[in-house]
């Protein structure tokens, strides 16, 4: 089986690499850029990774990146997934995170490969919106509304569409994750949970003495990534595409976080270690996204192995490591 990754050089790339890899699959991943600084560290840990450049934003790039892998299965994982960033930069964001899906399906089908190639589509809960009439306390399913609330929820919403439409109008094996926040020890440190862990364990070892974040009301449903991308896998393998939601089925505040990250450390009052910076506020917020994965454990058999504690241990326990404070 041959597979392309978009975004190889993320979190989740690097959790379907390893897990592809381990399936026997031949894998190509697609990279930005001309001197993509991930480059070499992609190359040192997934040696068996061939390596195609290419951009979203680039229509006969991703042609050429199809024809090359020929790909059974192409997950479609690069966006620029940062909301914060998002709202800084909405014209790329919809160039990339929106347009760049409609780019990557008509390559799919420019190459002659539209009865052959599996499409995965990196679908998120950010674009429910976490409004409260929408399916309040109840967790959001394939059914409830959507409602986005910044430029790469949108931009996400019209990629999940155009996936919806290539399937009917194409007959196109596309499936669709809409997934909930998934965290671990690959995130992005720009994200509030690797931010919070890293911080945390540079204190310990007196790297820093205090963490800068926005709002810390707002609750998330968060997992472990090496969970769901068996799920986005999963999806692929089943007879019928289709969309799927991939959750925990529990909602935590960013506080309820900070309490159990310091609390690795010894830690058990973080006030004087955090600080409020109106930079890593949002012009709107997602208050809280709250899923609902039945679909996904009865029809696919998915189920999540590690839990909230266990998610915040880990990663802590990874940034300990990481800056030579464990032990
Ligand atoms: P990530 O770590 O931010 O990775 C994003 C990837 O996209 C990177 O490899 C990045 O490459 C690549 N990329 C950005 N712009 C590109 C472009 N113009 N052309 C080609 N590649 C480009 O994201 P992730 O957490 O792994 O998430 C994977 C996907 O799932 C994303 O689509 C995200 O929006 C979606 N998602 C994530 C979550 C979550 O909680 N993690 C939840 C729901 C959905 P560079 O290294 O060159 O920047
Ligand atoms: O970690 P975040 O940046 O993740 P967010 O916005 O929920 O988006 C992530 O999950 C989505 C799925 O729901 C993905 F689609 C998306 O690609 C991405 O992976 O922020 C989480 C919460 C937000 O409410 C944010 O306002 O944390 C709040 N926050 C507070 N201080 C902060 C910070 N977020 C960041 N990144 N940095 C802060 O300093």
């Amino acid at each position: 089986m041959r597979a392309l990754i978009t975004g190889i050089t993320g979190q989740d790339g690097g959790h379907l690499a390893e897990l592809l890899h381990e399936k026997g699959y031949e894998i190509f991943g697609l990279i930005r850029g001309q001197h993509n600084p991930r480059r070499q560290a992609v190359e040192a840990e997934f040696p068996y990774v061939t390596l195609i450049e290419g951009d979203l934003a680039d229509p006969t790039s991703i042609v050429r990146a199809v024809e090359i892998a020929q790909p059974d299965e192409l997950y479609n994982l690069a966006a620029i997934s940062h909301v914060g960033y998002s709202f800084k930069n909405p014209t790329l964001t919809a160039e990339v995170t929106g347009k760049g899906v409609l780019n990557v399906l008509e390559a799919v089908r420019l190459a002659g490969l539209a009865e052959k190639t599996k499409v995965y589509q990196a679908s998120t809960s950010e674009m429910f919106g976490g409004l409260d009439y929408n399916r309040p306390g109840r967790g959001y399913n394939e059914e409830s509304l959507f409602h986005p609330r910044s430029p790469y929820g949108v931009a996400k919403l019209y990629g999940h569409w155009i996936a919806k439409n290539y399937r009917e109008s194409y007959g196109m094996f596309v499936s669709c994750g809409i997934l909930f926040n998934h965290e671990g020890e690959r995130r992005g440190v720009e994200f509030v949970t690797r931010k919070i862990t890293h911080a945390v364990a540079r204190i310990k070892a007196g790297l820093q003495d205090h963490i800068e974040l926005g709002d810390l009301w707002p609750k998330r449903d968060w997992g472990y990534a090496g969970d769901y991308v068996r799920g986005m896998w999963q999806m692929v393998q089943h007879g019928t595409p289709d969309d799927f939601v991939l959750a925990s089925g529990e909602t935590h505040s960013i506080e309820e976080f900070l309490d159990l990250a310091f609390a690795e450390i010894g830690i058990d009052d973080w006030k004087p270690y955090v600080q409020q910076n109106p930079a890593f506020m949002r012009p709107a917020e997602v208050d809280i996204l709250l899923g609902d994965p039945a679909k996904a454990e009865g029809v696919l058999g998915w189920k999540r192995e590690v839990d909230f504690p266990g998610l915040v241990k880990l990663m802590v326990a990874h940034d300990l490591n990481l800056v030579g404070a464990a032990g």
